[in-house]
């Protein structure tokens, strides 16, 4: 079952995806994720004239031998240019294979673990009342757990806080957005936004937030005090995570579960956090941590450690992402909660897909493989566009640490 084509589409409807395609003699073929938000060209580039040519003619059934040869065979380990490229190529495999053998790929990843997925929204306001408002339309919606971001009084725009209600898109286009950025603000005013949502939303609705890499340690074990009597589901990113034994200062001083992850490319971004227990939530996804294959064994040396799965799953992961991160979820016996925004509708007609959402719950669908497609010549109508995540910058204008 030799690789025969293999073709990178880049494209843009709403927002740019880089998608990878390979098929094989057999006429089956398969997709993969490729999309770094803001870098989406360097991983198109790494794919058309390092990747591509070193799959023609290999064998598709041979994920883990290709996952190895990208992998080793590189000689410069690790980063996550080189993992995004390598993750697309491992996913689209895993749909091959999937494909070839009638099933979906999550009967391939041992069979379900469980019925469905519990998923979290994004519930973003400009103030209290508006993230209050939100959070009891996604209620409404079905939504057993949110994220809740607020703007923050005293500062004109915050990283995380979404514009639209259903929609979040961090990336702007052409040059890079400058958010200001005040700890102190931030921290008076957090655990006021979750008295209040907590008071108001219920007891039962898990309430997770995200503080995207803000925070110094001990910083982070005051909002994690401050946060205990709400009882949040997860703290996100309190603390950028390069080094890793900076979470045990704020374990010890608070009972706040942690979330980390996104923005790790492999298992060893994670093994401290993992194996001194730090964390109680890995947020590696597919498309940025080597695909399936690794993230397996990420989950695997984490359900060792009683520390669950919860992967990044934000709009700039493509449908492709989503339905690879479904049959993952509904895997691996230690799994958490999945993030999910649904895409804009132009992006679902570029990638049709069969999971779906109901009731705070999603499936990924049986049809053989990850159950996405893409429309190529839709695709082509929606060319790419350069755009950049933003900036935080402190009020006196220092450069923020994330
Ligand atoms: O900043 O997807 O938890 N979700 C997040 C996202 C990420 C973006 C980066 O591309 O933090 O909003
Ligand atoms: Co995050």
């Amino acid at each position: 079952m030799r690789i025969i084509d293999a073709k990178v589409i880049v494209c843009s409807p709403g927002r740019n995806f880089v998608t990878l395609k390979l098929t094989t003699e057999d006429g089956v073929y398969g997709l993969g994720d490729a999309t770094l938000n803001g870098r989406e060209l360097a991983v198109a580039c790494y794919l058309t004239e390092h990747d591509i040519p070193l799959l023609i003619g290999r064998d598709a059934r041979r994920i883990e031998d290709t996952w190895q040869y990208l992998y080793k065979g590189a000689y410069w380990r690790r980063g996550s240019v080189t993992m995004s490229a390598i993750s697309a190529v491992d996913t689209a495999l895993w749909d091959i294979k999937a494909k070839a053998l009638n099933v979906p790929v999550y009967q391939l990843l041992g069979g379900a673990s469980r019925d469905e997925v519990l998923v979290y929204g994004h519930a973003s306001g400009a103030d209290i009342e508006e993230t209050l408002q939100i959070g009891a339309e996604y209620i409404a919606l079905g939504y057993k757990a949110i994220r809740a971001q607020s703007g923050i009084p005293g500062l004109q725009s915050t990283y995380g806080v979404g514009q639209g209600r259903m929609h979040y898109e961090p990336a702007e286009p052409d040059a890079p957005t400058e958010n200001l950025w005040s700890t102190e603000l931030y921290l008076e005013f957090v655990p006021k936004l979750f008295e209040r949502l907590r008071r108001e939303l219920g007891p039962t609705l898990h309430l997770l937030h995200d503080a995207h890499h803000r925070l110094t340690p001990i910083e982070a074990a005051r909002l994690g005090k401050s946060l205990e009597p709400h009882h949040l589901f997860w703290l996100e990113d309190p603390v950028p995570a390069e080094l890793q034994e900076s979470y045990r200062l704020i374990r010890r001083h608070t009972t706040t579960p942690l979330a980390v992850g996104e923005v790790f490319d492999t298992i060893y971004d994670c093994q401290q956090l993992i194996q001194e227990q730090l964390i109680d939530y890995i947020r590696t996804t597919v498309v940025h941590a080597g695909g399936i294959s690794h993230l397996r064994k990420i989950a695997s040396l984490a359900e060792m450690y009683h520390i669950r799965t919860g992967s990044h799953g934000a709009t700039d992961l493509s449908p492709v992402c989503m339905a690879a991160a479904l049959h993952f979820d509904l895997s691996v016996p230690n799994f958490g909660i999945q993030e999910y925004m649904p895409h804009s509708e132009e992006t679902n007609r570029v990638l049709p897909h069969s999971y779906r959402f109901a009731d705070g719950m999603m499936f990924p669908g049986d049809k053989p493989g990850l159950g996405v497609d893409i429309d190529e010549c839709l695709a082509a109508q929606f060319p790419y566009r350069r755009a950049y995540l933003p900036i935080n910058r402190k009020l006196d204008g220092t450069m923020h640490n994330w």
